[in-house]
């Protein structure tokens, strides 16, 4: 629910609610279900299928409703709300996936096929069939998404994380990062026992389906073996290593002239707390420090905002006008009137961004804007999510409304995004010349530092929590295993001793948000993918990092088209539709930052690259 574009998953955690007429008619669905003979047949499959979708269609837009208030008015009342909701849903959703494996083994057509297995595997955490087990997990979940949205520890001392976040990105102080950076983890110790028991039930919920844990249940969901999957990340992580390291070579160099031996060494992991970014997953934010000395400064993004003055709609604005250009229709006027923009000051939002499809015409972001670059990009990360959602909504049957995987629904606004460069800027007047190729590898430091550095971090998130599922890393080790894989993937280490008194993980809103992360390691491979093909469809001839397909009607079309598919088809096909290539492929994402490689090789001549990890 906070994690709306997911709501295509979700409507399977969260179909019910309404009250006791809808339940009642689950209830009797159920049976109806429960009552199927033991050789069903192909048009009995037909039907099952075409009345799960009118049960999830049904109660979708109260559903959305009911979170869309709790994520932007956070109470005990609004969490309990919530909680039952979704206790409903995921009820409905278990006893859907539980009727679509006696259809196993039967010969189907594609589409009921396809429609079965994500009835089977569409939950992100289904409960056991087990009532009061169901309703513990609703309100765990509910109760996780609320402590990390108010911000408060267990003595009720409350830190404002958009407040917290500014000193990681904007101080000089490491002092006082180290400060910000505490604090918050101050909030999530007191997230692990229900985290734990949490873990627990949904394990028993995704082996009641007939998954081994809830990790296996995440990875299925990709038009491939489970192991496959997995297989998958860790190959295209192999490509993207070596840029990486040079990356982290760099900007440890960089740390240690300015914060000496003591604080950052030559070569062990950075810490934490001095990577301008509180969970140090994208590093813009120390661009001066590391930045190649060249006579062309960068464009100053946020200097230009502030220069001209835009407000927050005027952000949002602007970002529409990019998706209009490629061919898009306007927003809704009720994206304006409905949306969140600013955090407001008297109450409790969840302030992590998000976008939401109430229904096939209510669009809406929810996100307390700063007036930066950094900001003004995750718009267009959030508009992505939207114009996708209606991209589908309008062509797709219920349960292909979701993207070809959901890597792709991370991946649309941030393909958009890397169009946002001088030759943009200019185009829309926020800049007035364009820098000469001297400009190159500033901006290209710029986006490694937010998109190189982000590729382990997006690994490894989930990782520790397939680890967690799979009983690998057990609850005793919770936090030992979660800094062994940030030092093991990312060469960053926690700046202060840890013990398992915390639970740094919780810190990261996905983990108590309960939302996989693969997907955004995926979208940062595939954003590269997709901008190259466009920019070729737009007759870019020069570097991909000087491409804007800002106007480009040839590659909206490309674009939109793969959009509506929505997920009818494996995600390989839709890669395929649009890229020609049926493959996850790091060649884009390096293609981009070749030149930064061969200068970072250089600067790097003589470091010692690379880090020690200690042994478990
Ligand atoms: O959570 C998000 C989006 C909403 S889907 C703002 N992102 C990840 C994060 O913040 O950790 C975008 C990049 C990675
Ligand atoms: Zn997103």
């Amino acid at each position: 629910m906070h994690k709306p574009e997911l709501f295509k998953k979700l409507i399977l955690v969260m179909c019910v609610t309404g009250g006791l007429t809808a339940c009642q008619q689950n209830k009797d669905e159920t049976s109806d279900v429960a009552a199927l003979p033991q050789q069903p047949t192909a048009e009995e499959a037909r039907a099952y299928v075409k009345n799960a979708e009118v049960t999830l269609a049904r109660d979708y837009e109260i559903q959305g409703q009911t979170a869309w208030v709790q994520a932007n008015f956070v109470t005990h009342d609004t969490n309990a709300l919530v909680a039952k909701m979704s206790e409903e849903a995921t009820k409905t959703g278990v006893a859907l996936a539980m009727g679509a494996k006696k259809f196993n083994g039967l010969k189907l057509d594609y589409d009921t096929r396809r429609k079965l297995e994500k009835l089977k595997s569409g939950l992100t955490l289904p409960a056991p069939e087990d009532e009061q087990l169901n309703a513990e997990l609703a309100r765990i979940t509910s109760n996780l998404d609320a402590t990390y949205a108010k911000g408060c520890t267990e003595n009720k001392e409350c830190y404002n994380l958009g407040q917290l976040s500014d000193v990681m990105s904007e101080s000089d102080d490491p002092q006082k990062q180290l400060e910000a950076w505490q604090n918050w983890r101050k909030v999530s110790p007191q997230m692990r026992k229900d985290y734990q028991k949490m873990v627990e039930i949904a394990n028993k919920g995704s082996q009641e389906l007939g998954f081994k844990d809830t990790g296996a249940l995440w990875r299925s969901k990709y038009d491939m073996p489970a192991d496959e999957f997995s297989g998958e990340m860790d190959r295209v992580w192999e490509q993207v290593k070596p840029l990486y390291t040079s990356l982290q070579c760099h900007v440890r160099a960089k740390l240690n002239e300015k914060y000496g031996d003591d604080i950052v060494s030559k070569s062990g992991p950075i810490p934490a707390h001095l990577l301008g970014n509180m969970w140090a997953q994208s590093w813009g934010n120390i661009y001066d420090d590391v930045a190649p000395k060249s006579t062309v400064p960068t464009t100053d993004l946020t200097a230009r905002l502030k220069a001209k003055q835009f407000s927050e709609v005027e952000m949002v604005r602007t970002a529409e006008n990019f998706f209009k250009s490629l061919g898009f229709e306007p927003l809704p006027d009720t994206f304006w009137s409905r949306s969140l923009f600013v955090e407001p000051r008297d109450r409790a939002v969840q302030c992590h961004a998000s976008a939401w499809d109430i229904n096939e015409t209510d669009y809406r972001i929810k996100m307390c804007i700063k007036k930066n670059a950094e900001d003004f990009v995750t718009i267009h990360h959030e508009l992505g999510h939207n114009f996708y959602q209606r991209a589908y909504n309008l062509k797709q049957p219920l349960l292909y409304r979701e993207s070809a995987n959901d890597g792709f629904h991370e991946a649309i606004g941030d393909t958009i995004a890397l169009s946002i460069n001088d030759n943009y800027l200019k185009e829309i007047g926020m800049i007035d010349k364009v820098s000469d190729s001297a400009g190159d590898l500033p901006y290209l430091m710029k986006m490694a530092l937010d998109k190189i550095a982000f590729v382990p971090f997006g690994l490894l998130v989930d990782k520790w929590r397939w680890g967690v599922f799979n009983g690998e890393i057990s609850a005793d080790e919770y936090n030992k295993g979660w800094w062994e894989l940030r030092e093991k993937y990312q060469g960053v280490k926690s700046p202060l001793m840890r013990s398992e008194s915390d639970f740094d993980p919780g810190a990261k809103y996905h983990v108590p948000g309960n939302t996989p992360y693969s997907r955004y390691f995926l979208a940062h491979i595939l954003q590269f993918q997709f901008h190259r093909e466009l920019c070729k469809i737009s007759g870019n001839e020069g570097p991909l990092h000087r491409c804007s397909i800002y106007g480009n009607k040839e590659a909206g079309k490309k674009l939109i088209a793969m959009l509506e598919m929505g997920s009818s088809r494996p995600w390989q096909e839709a890669l395929k539709t649009m890229t020609g290539s049926d493959k996850l492929d790091a060649s884009a994402i390096l293609d981009y930052f070749a030149p930064l490689k061969t200068w970072l090789d250089k600067e790097n001549k003589g470091r010692e690259c690379g880090w020690e990890v200690a042994s478990k």
